[in-house]
């Protein structure tokens, strides 16, 4: 396998290290091939909000697989797992399942652009939406020049129909709205974006991203593949109390099982095959054993709102961490929305991705490699979010804690 892993940054390159190979998961825990425990902050990712290898979310698995696998049909599980999910997050007035973030927002793209019978797309720099054609796009020369590959394989006639934007930069955004409202299918964006370490969007930047979207005719596209039933159970458009047209999600709502959805208006997604003239498909979309997993997890999270609790034990986390660094003197500045937080190693909060790039690329690499020979597996670059779950108890963020302390000498 190229670089011996399945997905790039799962090879430790950005921190110059090997990466370890996991033999089993339980509750906050990794467990790897050779003996050796980590408490994890990654958490596949995301998914493991209620830690790995919960029971129930297991057993649901298991009574589904007795069941039989995949029917290549529909089924009823799908529909409830579609009605679950518009109960908290109601913007999503139809949905549709697919098996990954990457073919959620590839979708929304699509869609939004045989909705509008438009082209051009605005995203931002720093969000990342998956290995989609159409947004692997670094931003042009200048701010408002097309965009151009992020990577071989994208020809440049594609790129040039998405523009990148700084992230919260309001002005920048107008600048390219009015040169190409008109030709304009969508603008999609992380509202938290996790793709950058962890950068909340402003308010006022959001809600000028609803207004001017509304105004044109094009689609407001939330992509909440990793902020969906993470950072609250509606999202991050129930915190913001902004209504996006289309919606992306994934990681949680598979509950560690392959599953992506997207959904939003049904003026819009009516617009999808078999209803519309939009194509879209997949062998596995709507998996039983995906959704029996995923439907077994958002019920629990319905049940017991945990975000409160994860927000506060990823603060305690956070605050103890930045007080040991401080008698230290090094920079470091955290934040967390619910069971997501970020930290960087510079005194500012960055606000965007070239804030993030300025921090110390020297201190992260040395406070990442010292955690995980202590048995703490933080994301390995300074460009990924953290997560924490219920099964990170008081407990064990003072283990956490205290190893800190012994890195420092503190
Ligand atoms: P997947 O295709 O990897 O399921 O989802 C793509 C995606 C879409 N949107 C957002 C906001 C995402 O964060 C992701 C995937 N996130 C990365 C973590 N930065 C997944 C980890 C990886 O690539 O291995």
């Amino acid at each position: 396998m190229p670089g011996g892993v399945n997905s790039p940054v799962r090879a430790f390159g950005n921190v110059n290290s090997t990466p370890i190979f996991i033999k089993s998961a339980s509750g906050a825990y990794l467990h790897d091939v050779d003996g050796n425990d980590y408490v994890d902050f990654i958490g596949s990712w995301g998914p493991m909000i209620l830690g790995h290898s919960n029971p129930k979310i297991i057993k649901a698995i298991k009574d589904q697989a007795d069941l039989g696998t995949s029917y290549g049909a529909p089924t009823e599980a799908e529909t409830s797992i579609g009605e679950l999910i518009r109960t908290v997050m109601p913007s999503i007035e139809k949905i549709r399942m697919v098996n990954s973030g990457t073919e959620a927002t590839m979708s929304c793209i699509r869609l939004a652009r045989g909705y509008t019978g438009r082209n051009k797309i605005i995203k931002f720099t720093g969000c990342y939406h998956g290995h989609v054609d159409s947004l692997l796009i670094k931003a042009g020369s200048g701010v408002s020049t097309f965009g151009l590959p992020d990577s071989p394989g994208i020809p440049e006639e594609l790129a040039r129909h998405t523009i990148s934007v700084p992230y919260n930069d309001i002005n920048a955004f107008l600048e390219v709205f009015e040169s190409i409202k008109s030709e304009l299918a969508a603008v999609i964006i992380e509202p938290i974006a996790g793709n950058m370490g962890f950068i909340p969007g402003d308010k006022d930047f959001l809600e000028t991203l609803r207004i001017k979207t509304h105004e044109s005719g094009s689609v407001l596209i939330f992509d909440e593949v990793m902020t969906g039933f993470r950072v609250s159970l509606g999202g991050a458009q129930e915190l913001y109390g902004i209504t996006p047209d289309l919606t992306a999600l994934g990681k949680v709502i598979g509950g560690g099982l392959p599953v992506g959805a997207f959904g939003g208006k049904a003026e819009i997604m009516n617009f999808l095959a078999p209803e519309g003239p939009v194509y879209q498909a997949g062998t596995l979309s709507g998996n039983p054993l995906a959704v029996a997993a995923g439907k077994c997890l958002i019920n629990e999270l319905i049940k017991t709102n945990p975000y409160d609790e994860l927000e506060a034990n990823a603060n305690y986390l956070l605050t103890n961490i930045k007080n040991e660094m401080f008698k230290q003197e090094i920079p470091f500045s955290f934040n967390q929305i619910g069971g997501m937080f970020g930290f960087f190693f510079t005194d500012e909060f960055p606000n965007n991705f070239d804030d993030v790039s300025a921090s110390s690329d020297q201190y992260f690499e040395s406070f990442f490699k010292d955690c995980l020979n202590q048995g703490i597996y933080f994301a390995p670059s300074k460009y990924e979010a953290g997560f924490i779950s219920t099964k990170h108890t008081k407990k064990i963020l003072d283990e956490v804690i205290n190893k800190v302390k012994v890195i420092y000498g503190t």
